[in-house]
């Protein structure tokens, strides 16, 4: 063991990972992050993810606590590392809201985006059909974030939380997964997208990611 508090199995380019990342730094959180090849997966991953799937906490602190579904993590680690709620809500209806906001990136964002990064760059075959299937989704959620963000910095209760942390992952690739012309459609989503990226945890996070892919 590192001999810090949490070990992180995360991916360079799985936006997934990054999310925990970032939140363990905005929190001060000491982590180990262990790389998985996605290819040859490590059997001391497997041993502990039945779904084979990043991100992945070993919590140290909690005697080796594990746990996976990225969603999962940042609500336990606003729920023990987070005492001040500076990331989460005191508010009833607050809560009840970020809930949704976060599963519905679960749910709506992440499978979306993913699905269209799949089928345009690794799939075996060049399917037209889905690929545009998933370019419409995209602009679909584009489009709720659009309006509901109009006038607003932040999703919930006009703080910045782990509901827009993890949103950022995601919206952050629009770029690379539909063309800067997408995002460029969606002005608020663009100042969201930049408000998030100017906050510590993301801030640091990212800079990390971007020198692990320089390498
Ligand atoms: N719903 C899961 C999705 C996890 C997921 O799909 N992770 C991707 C990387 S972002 C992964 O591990 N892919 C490896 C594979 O498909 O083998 C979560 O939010 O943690």
């Amino acid at each position: 063991m590192s001999g810090k508090q949490i070990t992180l199995w995360t991916h360079v380019g799985g936006p997934n990972g990054w999310k925990v990342n970032a939140l363990l730094r905005e929190l001060n959180v000491s982590f180990e992050s262990k790389y998985v090849e996605f290819s040859n997966k490590d059997p001391e991953f497997l041993k502990v993810q039945p779904n084979g799937r990043i991100p992945v906490i070993i919590d140290h602190n909690r005697n080796d606590k594990v746990l996976w579904e990225s969603v999962a993590i940042l609500l336990y680690l606003v729920h023990h590392y987070d005492k001040d709620n500076k990331l989460w809500f005191t508010n009833e209806d607050e809560i009840s809201d970020a809930h949704q906001w976060l599963l519905f990136q679960a749910s709506g964002v992440g499978p979306y985006f993913g699905q269209k990064a799949w089928f345009s760059n690794f799939h075996s075959e060049k399917l037209p059909s889905a690929i545009e299937r998933y370019e419409k989704e995209i602009n679909r959620v584009l489009g709720v974030f659009e309006k509901v963000l109009d006038g607003k910095e932040w999703l919930v209760g006009n703080k910045y939380s782990i509901v827009d942390i993890n949103n950022y992952v995601w919206l952050v690739m629009v770029p690379w997964l539909s063309g800067q012309e997408t995002l460029d459609k969606y002005p608020n989503v663009k100042a969201y997208i930049g408000r998030i990226g100017e906050q510590k945890g993301v801030k640091e996070a990212y800079a990390e990611k971007n020198s692990l892919q320089k390498h």
